[in-house]
């Protein structure tokens, strides 16, 4: 299994140094880093805006499980703490593996509660499409389509509205 779009966010403390955690952590996996977005809470209300990113990845070795172990270790690394009685609620830092392709290119889809890919709500959220869009202009979310024709019908042209990008933060952590 060879490339993957991971999506990472953070509302809570040093936003910005937990994406660039994420992303150094990464290593030489990295191919491209989109910009980084301010974006409004999803799914509960009640908490600060985020920062969000997407990054591409690829690794010759890496399974899908391989994806899912890495996002656990950066968010832990960001002393992510879990509220069982918040699922959407804020957090230090979510790295989510969003979708995976296999050595010949092909998605990988698999419906497993621990690992689900492509992700089951990345075709509802404008923060993962609009930042992939930055390293994959022609991108696809399999089983969806393609990324502009679902950032440009409602509800999400409207949601994408709401994203201010910030070009002045970089996830380069050595800038
Ligand atoms: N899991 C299954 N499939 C995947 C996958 N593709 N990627 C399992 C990552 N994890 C996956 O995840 C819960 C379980 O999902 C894990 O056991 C994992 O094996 P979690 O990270 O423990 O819990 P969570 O992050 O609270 O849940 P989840 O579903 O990742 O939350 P969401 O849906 O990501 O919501 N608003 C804005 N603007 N920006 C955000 O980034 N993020 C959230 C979190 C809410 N609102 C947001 C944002
Ligand atoms: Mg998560």
């Amino acid at each position: 299994m060879t490339r993957a779009v991971l999506s990472i966010g953070s509302n809570l403390g040093d936003r910005l140094g937990h994406l660039r955690g994420a992303v150094a952590a990464l290593g030489d996996r990295v191919l491209l880093v989109s910009g980084v977005y301010e974006t409004p809470p999803w799914g509960d209300a009640d908490q600060p805006a985020y920062l969000n990113a997407v990054v591409m990845v690829a690794d010759p070795a890496a399974t899908p499980e391989d994806w899912l172990a890495r996002a656990r270790a950066a968010e832990a690394a960001a002393g992510r703490a879990r509220d069982p009685e918040r699922r959407y609620g804020p957090r230090t830092l979510d790295v989510d593996v969003i979708a995976v392709w296999d050595d010949a290119g092909q998605p990988v889809l698999r419906d497993d509660p621990e690992l689900t890919v492509p992700h089951p709500r990345a075709h509802l959220r404008a923060f993962v499409l609009r930042p992939w869009i930055d390293v994959e202009p022609h991108g696809r979310l399999p089983g969806h389509g393609w990324l502009t024709d679902l950032l440009n019908a409602e509800p999400l042209a409207g949601d994408a509205l709401e994203l201010s990008p910030r070009p002045d933060l970089t996830l380069e952590s050595d800038t």
